[in-house]
């Protein structure tokens, strides 16, 4: 029986990478007179590291940057982070980036289902309240019971502390919970974890390994964008509690 979702933010609930995170990277940099620039292309191999501060680490490092040598890149690093936070709530504030199809709605049959929610994300948690409250309303961040973001646990996805973190304070068994993730680090993540995962891949993850999920799905979906995925074969538009409770043992 499933009693909990845990769902993952960037990428599943919402596509935050092109057009959020990577353009408050972008505005940092230049902010701080710097000649990096991430384009779409570059973005997506970078998203191999999780983590704005690991990723601009993993930049510097293997992009040979001049930076690489600075005594204070850490916190250098530290400052353009602050910064492209504060870029990414400013531009959610001004621009909302919608949520994925179906993920209003499944939040909402989760809760008529007395379903628990939760969150297991590596972002910061500014960049959480922002998109919750720009897509849902402000309210919306009390539908979740635990939210697990950021620096909070020692390492970041692929390993599987946030997820641990959740489950610890949510006080359930992994078995009892599904997780929602849209990438290969995000999914050895939740595996890693013990938990049964649905993957709602989106174009930067659609080549990642999913090897262990129990459904690979190209959205969740509703009435105006099926899943193409649940249509082919379940002949349905839309994954719903109902479906989950049948697919899943
Ligand atoms: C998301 C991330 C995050 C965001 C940026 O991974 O890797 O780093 O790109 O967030 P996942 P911060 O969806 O697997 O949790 O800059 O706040 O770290
Ligand atoms: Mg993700």
């Amino acid at each position: 029986m499933i009693n909990a979702f845990i769902f993952d933010v960037d990428g599943t609930l919402a596509d935050t990478e092109r057009h959020g995170h990577r353009v408050a990277f972008n505005q940092a940099f230049e902010q701080f007179g710097l000649d990096w620039h991430w384009s779409e292309e570059t973005y997506g191999e970078l998203l191999a590291v999780t983590g704005g501060k690991e990723r601009m680490a993993h930049f510097v490092r293997t992009r040979d940057k001049p930076e690489k040598d600075r005594e204070d890149l850490d916190s250098l690093i530290r400052q353009l982070h602050a910064q492209k936070t504060k870029n990414y709530v400013s531009l959610l504030n001004h621009n909302a980036i919608p949520l994925r199809p179906g993920i209003k709605r499944l939040l909402h049959e989760a809760r008529d289902n007395n379903i628990r929610l939760a969150i297991a994300t590596t972002t910061t948690p500014e960049n959480i309240t922002a998109l919750l409250e720009s897509a849902l309303g402000r309210e919306s961040l009390d539908w979740f019971d635990v939210i697990g973001a950021g620096d909070i646990v020692p390492n970041k996805k692929p390993a599987p502390d946030i997820y641990h973190y959740v489950l610890q304070h949510l006080e359930m068994d992994a078995g009892e919970c599904l997780a929602f993730e849209d990438s290969s680090n995000g999914i050895r993540a939740s595996l890693d974890a013990g938990l049964r995962t649905i993957i709602t891949y989106n174009g930067y993850t659609e080549q990642d390994d999913f090897t262990g999920a129990e459904l690979v799905l190209d959205r969740l979906g509703d009435e105006d964008h099926p899943s193409t995925v649940l249509r082919q074969t379940y002949r349905q538009d839309y994954l719903s509690v109902d479906l989950i409770r049948k697919i899943l043992p």
